[in-house]
């Protein structure tokens, strides 16, 4: 026996062996236990992060745990291959996507194979070839069929320089990352998959999931935002005609404490009032202005503006002013809310800003009310009762809630509801480097889902990136067809789908990755029966990824296809790790601007407890400054001249 470990020797023998015998070969086998141990599928960026590094090791020393303790394991790779890296990639080398793409994942997979995972690669799946994609444009067409997939008015960020989308990490400050522009929002034409409807199951089935962390269950369940309120109006007359302002709340025992009710900027009501209120107008588009996304709502900065009308308490009958409020969202409940400063965190700010009424509504025993400062009682449905508030006096949160809410509904104005968080799924990027969405535009027939017959809708790879919109819409040998019901010429969608979708099945696909009759076949009940056993991969999926993969899951299921057993939830158990973090140095140039530095050319002096106190650049021994601590990921390297301290 040798006395030292010689890597490059020893690991060259046993990976060559392993490769000769199939070690790391999965057949199903009906007559053992399985293992599938499952980790998520990398970006092919270029090279292996540390990130992947770690969370392969422990895919792999459960993976060679469980064939020791006598498991039929199955550990696959893939690679997620569609997304944008590939085309800003493409814009900076001149480089078209899919070489780029498949470079990279020649290059990933050489690393993966020296680091001796057991991985099968003979289930090896890339997203952006089409004998995958091929059978994601099917499921597509079957969904579009069922009404599960649908086409509505979708807002986008627009970059009117370079004339293209933009996604929301595109959108910097407002602007366009390459052009600098002022980004517009537009409405255009898009596809959502109604995972709405599955919103109730997708909650519910959290409870199954006691292989998962509580965490993620949790931040699941805030992201479907299940809430039990009242949904109730409040009457108004405008230009003669009697309409009713429809709100939602989650507080109907505080009704009698509505001091103004507030609108999304992009409230009909609140363009209404804009018509002849040119102040209002503006501050309107000024909110619109803000990303797309419905971040930072809680903290952002709360501001408003009256916009002259009045509506009527729907039980006093009382005049009550109406406001745009920007922290009002137009995409959940009604886009309206009844304010009740008193007892609600967002509309005590407002109203203070803007010198509103505060009235208590409920009273909490031993606490004295102070309009002057929020305190979180005020907040606490769990222990008051109703003050203030005529006969619902004395009323607890749940028995005023249900007085409240008959009063309404005797009157016409309201009635007990439901309200979810989640919002369907938009699935339409005007992107290039994605599966074509399988559908035909026909004057005569509206919108056709392509038959299976001419599926694949091929993505042609041979291209030229430019930044100024997807080179699909440029192509008419692309997008010039026929219709398949009609026969008469037609324009061929030139979308492709959100990259989450070929992440949202791939873990099915490895199990039958070879069939090209079938998207998935039976081999499917015997690696994924009770749930695929351990999943691994990174917390910032918690929410998203996993959300749809459950949802394909389910709507697979409810497909039925031929010879698969019904399966509720892909993922038994579920290990998250952390991102792999490291501090970041640089200096400050002359106008300010920091220039970062690559942390292999810095000395860094560290505490007792191993956190960097100092650092110094190696190539002229002067002080570096240290930054914050960032993900590995987006590595940071040193690029041109490094100013002196
Ligand atoms: C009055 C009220 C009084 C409220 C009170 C809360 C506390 P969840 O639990 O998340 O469903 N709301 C309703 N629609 C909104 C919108 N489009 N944008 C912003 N806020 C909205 O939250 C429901 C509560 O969020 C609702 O209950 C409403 O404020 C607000 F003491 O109504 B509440
Ligand atoms: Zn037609």
């Amino acid at each position: 026996m040798q006395e030292k470990y010689h890597p490059a020797d020893i690991e060259r023998a046993a990976q060559a062996h392993w490769q000769q015998t199939g070690a790391a070969r999965a057949v199903e086998d009906p007559s053992r236990p399985k293992y599938y141990c499952l980790s998520m599928f990398p970006y092919p960026s270029g090279k292996l992060h540390m990130g992947h590094v770690r969370n392969y090791t422990i895919g792999d020393v459960l993976a060679r745990f469980h064939k020791m303790l006598g498991f039929n394991v199955l550990q696959p790779m893939g690679w997620d291959a569609f997304g944008m890296p590939a085309e800003n990639a493409a814009i900076q080398n001149k480089v078209p996507p899919a070489k780029w793409t498949y470079a990279n994942i020649d290059y990933m997979r050489s690393q993966l194979q020296r680091l001796g995972f057991a991985i099968d690669w003979e289930r090896e799946v890339a997203t952006c070839s089409p004998a995958y994609y091929r059978w994601e444009q099917w499921l597509f067409t079957r969904l579009f069929e069922k009404g599960l997939i649908y086409k509505k008015l979708g807002t986008v960020n627009w970059d009117p320089v370079d004339q293209t989308v933009l996604a929301n990490e595109q959108v910097i400050d407002g602007r366009g990352w390459r052009s600098g522009a002022l980004v517009e929002k537009r409405e255009i034409p898009m596809y959502y998959m109604k995972i709405t409807a599955y919103a109730e199951e997708l909650l519910a089935d959290l409870d199954k999931l006691d292989g998962w962390p509580e965490q993620v269950r949790l931040m699941q369940k805030n992201w479907i935002g299940k809430s039990t309120g009242v949904r109730l109006a409040f009457p108004y007359e405008l230009d003669g005609k009697a309409d009713k302002l429809w709100v939602f709340t989650t507080r109907a025992d505080t009704l009698m404490g509505v001091t103004f009710v507030a609108v999304a900027a992009e409230h009909p009501l609140a363009a209404r009032a804009a018509q002849d209120n040119p102040a209002l107008a503006a501050f309107i588009a000024e909110c619109k202005k803000g990303g797309v996304a419905e971040a930072d709502l809680a903290t952002m900065e709360k501001k408003g503006m009256p916009t002259g009308l009045c509506v009527q308490h729907p039980l006093s009958g009382a005049p009550i002013p109406v406001w745009v409020g920007n922290y009002v969202l137009m995409s959940y409940g009604e886009g309206a809310v009844m304010a009740v400063p008193g007892h609600d965190e967002r509309d005590f700010a407002f109203a203070q800003q803007y010198g509103l009424p505060i009235r208590q509504v409920i009273a909490v025993p031993g606490e004295t009310f102070d309009a002057t400062v929020w305190q979180p009682w005020y907040g606490d449905k769990t222990v008051g009762v109703c003050v203030n508030s005529g006969k619902y006096d004395g009323l607890d949160h749940a028995a005023a809630v249900d007085a409240i809410a008959a009063d309404l509904a005797a009157k016409g104005l309201g009635e007990k509801k439901t309200q979810f968080r989640l919002r369907d799924w938009g699935i339409s990027r005007q992107r290039y480097w994605g599966c074509p969405i399988p559908i035909v535009h026909c004057a005569d027939c509206g919108d056709v889902p392509v038959p299976d017959a001419q599926l694949p809708v091929l993505l042609p790879e041979n291209v030229e990136i430019t930044g100024t919109g997807s080179p699909l819409a440029r192509m008419p040998e692309f997008f010039e067809t026929t219709c398949p019901k009609c026969g008469k010429p037609a324009k061929r969608e030139t979308d492709t789908m959100d990259t989450f979708v070929e992440s949202s099945w791939y873990f099915l696909r490895y199990a039958c990755p070879d069939n090209d009759q079938a998207m998935l076949d039976a081999r499917v009940n015997y690696w994924c029966q009770g749930g695929i056993d351990q999943y691994i991969g990174g917390i910032e999926h918690a929410i998203l990824h996993l959300l749809y993969a459950r949802f394909f899951t389910k709507l697979i299921r409810d497909l039925g296809l031929p010879g698969m057993a019904p399966l509720d939830e892909p993922f038994k158990r579920l290990l998250t790790q952390g991102m792999v973090v490291a501090p970041t140095f640089y200096r400050e140039g002359a106008d300010g601007k920091k220039c970062w530095i690559n942390p292999a050319d810095v000395d860094v002096s560290t505490d007792e407890r191993g956190r960097p106190r100092g650092a110094t650049l190696k190539a002229d021994g002067l002080p570096v400054r240290i930054g914050g601590i960032e993900t590995g990921c987006r590595s940071r390297r040193t690029t041109g001249s490094i100013p002196r301290p």
